[in-house]
């Protein structure tokens, strides 16, 4: 397996020196900074990619593009959609004269990942990213106020809720609302409650199969292009597997996998399997989405959570939630087997290690959440000895 990481660019804290000290020769990055909807221009591109490779002794390689951002209109399906279509096109074939063959994206409405806390504090001061069901509840009950959202939760959780709400000063709340919009690093919109109000507004007419039409329409009018390129687009589940906010998520678990491949069953069509959203999901058996979709993993985000019956979940050590990561590896490596008898020079398929706690000198450094240096580094170094042992007793190429 491809070892890689994720580097926001030059305005990152962990560096790319950081990146080699961890191992990694696989670069995970995107432009950032230019706006959702914008071409990414082959300049650009390029200059991005010389700034990875500027160092001939890191030995550093820019791999998987994470992410080429859908802009909201196409989400929604709003007005004239051909010009957004047409740079989304240009953007796959400037990165595909660049050499990048793998595009990570979602498809997720209005916000990506969503936590309710970013730093909470662990056994010896480290700290880790956190969804408490009550404080979303809060959120989206008593702050946001939005209509129909007390009927979501159960008595107990609305309960918590509203204490929570209580008794956070004005401070708190702020932060909540600063963590919950957290999840999209780079050129996007955050939104305040009444921005966040507005949004809402626009999709009140989009319900799951509304919005799985406006993913089909987006697919078919780019995947000819992306396959032309030789490029795979890698769908991101939905982080975490669930409607938000009245909100649909549409990709969060084998049963949207199984559609959205029926729908668009071209090759360039992928999945980046990202077992910490889909083992938030109670529902979803992470092995056998792996096992089940193989031939479509393009890329893999490896973490671990562990979910709290009410809907809660802590994103712990890499190989000590919830989901079995020793079957995910092994089902990794053997579709990499299967593609290397199948004789694809492609066969190893790049991963990262998807968020790590802050740990030790992380903490106070302000690496984006889930981004730290020692954290990842750590967790890296986990999978790798995981896979180094079940190639070793599988006899399955690593
Ligand atoms: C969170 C990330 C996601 C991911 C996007 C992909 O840490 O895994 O934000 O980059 O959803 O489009």
């Amino acid at each position: 397996m491809e070892q890689s990481w994720r580097w926001f660019g030059p305005d990152d804290v962990v560096p790319l020196q950081a990146i080699r000290q961890a191992g990694a020769g696989g670069v995970v990055t995107a432009l950032h900074e230019i706006p959702y909807g914008e071409v990414w221009s082959v300049a650009a591109i390029k200059a991005r990619k010389a700034l990875i490779e500027a160092d001939p002794s890191l030995g550093l390689r820019w791999t998987v593009v994470e992410s080429l951002p859908i802009h909201e209109r196409i989400k929604l399906g709003e007005g004239d959609l051909g010009p957004l279509l047409a740079a989304y096109q240009e953007s796959i074939r400037n990165l595909a004269v660049c050499g990048l063959r793998t595009i990570c994206t979602n498809f997720m409405p209005v916000v990506d990942w969503t936590r309710t806390e970013l730093r909470h504090v662990l056994p010896g001061g480290g700290r880790a990213l956190r969804f408490n069901e009550h404080e979303f509840a809060a959120f989206d009950w008593l702050m946001l106020k939005r209509p129909g959202a007390e009927a979501e939760y159960t008595p107990d959780v609305l309960a918590r809720a509203r204490d929570w709400h209580v008794r956070a000063s004005e401070g708190e709340r702020d932060v909540l609302l600063a963590s919950i919009m957290a999840g999209l690093p780079g050129a996007f919109d955050r939104y305040d409650i009444p921005g966040l109000r507005r949004m809402l507004a626009r999709y009140a007419g989009i319900d799951a199969a509304a919005l799985r039409a406006n993913l089909v329409r987006f697919l078919r009018a780019v995947i000819p292009t992306v396959h032309e390129c030789g490029v795979r687009l890698v769908w991101h589940p939905d982080d975490p597997p669930r409607p938000l906010m009245g909100l649909p998520r549409i990709l969060s678990g084998a049963e949207d996998f199984r559609l959205l491949f029926e729908a668009v069953p071209s090759p360039a069509n992928g999945l980046t399997l990202c077992t910490g959203s889909l083992g938030a999901g109670a529902a979803n058996d992470v092995p056998e989405i792996a096992r089940r979709f193989a031939d479509r993993i393009g890329f893999a985000h490896l973490r671990n959570v562990r979910k709290e019956p009410d809907g809660s979940f802590m994103e712990t050590e890499h190989l000590g939630g919830d989901v079995d990561m020793v079957a995910v590896v092994i089902a990794l490596l053997e579709e990499q087997a299967r593609r290397q008898a199948a004789g694809d020079p492609g066969w190893r398929i790049p991963f990262r290690p998807d968020h790590g706690h802050e740990l030790l000198d992380d903490v106070g450094k302000n690496a984006f959440p889930g981004y730290s240096a020692i954290g990842r580094l750590k967790g890296l170094a986990e999978v790798r000895g995981l896979i180094a042992a079940a190639s070793r007793l599988r006899g399955l190429p690593s």
